[in-house]
């Protein structure tokens, strides 16, 4: 127990110094330390009193969902010196696509993954914006416990990851993208077991982020990596401009606030899938934890069309 202990405590402490641009002789920094070793003497002592079995913490239901879209530029457009020549018109029907996936670390064989497909939405022309209710905004929910440092020391509590790959679409054909999304979703799921759920948790908030940045989008093998094969679609496929990657690491309480101050200076890498259109590339996303709802906004470029959209993604 102690050795554990001492391992967050001395993450605490390195928290501390690192939070900002602060000089040697700065009151802020001193104060930082200061409750860096409050809060390290607090969790003794609680771990102390409660040191037989931290509850499991309640599941909460958490969504990652699109609210609003604007089409920059329509993709079915076609113009002849400026007049539109596209039947039926020059309007687009956009609509969202996500990969779904959850893994929890260190519990072998958990990851799952799915697909949510939004309603296409009404022929919106260029310069129109929408807001997206209902299945509009192809909500995605999971039910995910959100750990605490505390939860850490009961090693049958397990950190959750989850999110979305998320696509962009513009309807021409008949839903003609699910089948291959379904399929990517397969292979989505043996990685995820692979790289998460056969790994141990890290004992710091660093070592958190950096083995989720690893599985997904960094290592030699790794989730966005993998994903250069096509999508056979005989040309029937409806068009996709773009992709995102929305991850959510399933810590709440303090070891949320350690990964957020982490995740300050942390992006979605942008990643082209090599040749293909389908999949997407990865042109941006977030990530997040549990202590709080978040919005994201995004531009997804491609097939001769921009489309924003905005996410958000908080208690369901
Ligand atoms: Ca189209
Ligand atoms: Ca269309
Ligand atoms: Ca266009």
């Amino acid at each position: 127990m102690n050795k554990v202990t001492l391992g967050w405590g001395r993450h605490f402490n390195r928290i501390g110094h690192g939070s900002g641009a602060l000089s040697e002789g700065d009151t802020m920094k001193g104060r930082s330390v200061r409750l860096a070793i409050v809060g390290l003497v607090a969790t003794i002592g609680l771990v102390a009193a409660a040191c037989a079995a931290p509850a499991a913490p309640t599941a909460k239901n958490w969504s990652v969902k699109a609210t609003n879209i604007t089409v920059n530029d329509a993709q079915d457009e076609i113009r002849t010196f400026g007049l539109c020549v596209a039947i039926p018109n020059c309007d687009d029907e956009p609509y969202l696509l996500q990969v779904a996936f959850q893994v929890t670390i260190g519990q072998a064989n958990s990851a799952q993954t799915w697909v949510v497909k939004g309603d296409t939405l009404p022929s919106t022309g260029e310069g129109s914006s929408r807001a997206l209710t209902g299945n509009q905004g192809a909500p995605v929910n999971f039910s995910v416990k959100p750990l605490d440092i505390l939860d850490v020391f009961n090693t049958s509590n397990k950190l959750t990851v989850f999110g979305t790959y998320t696509w962009a679409a513009e309807e021409d054909t008949i839903n003609s993208l699910t089948t291959g999304a379904n399929g990517l979703a397969g292979t989505f799921k043996d990685i995820l077991n692979s790289l998460l759920a056969a790994k141990s948790l890290p004992s710091d908030a660093n070592g958190i982020v950096n083995l989720v940045l690893d599985a997904l989008f960094n290592n030699i093998g790794s989730l966005f990596k993998v994903i250069a094969s096509n999508i056979p679609c005989l040309g029937l496929c409806d068009d996709v401009l773009g992709g995102a990657v929305y991850v959510g690491i399933g810590a709440g309480g303090t070891l949320g606030s350690a990964i957020n101050s982490v995740l300050a200076g942390v992006t979605v890498p942008q990643i082209a899938i090599p040749v293909v259109s389908v999949p997407p590339d990865v042109q941006g996303g977030g990530i997040f934890t549990m202590t709080g709802g978040k919005n994201f906004s995004q531009t997804f470029s491609g097939a001769d069309g921009t489309h924003t959209y905005s996410f958000s993604t908080g208690q369901a």
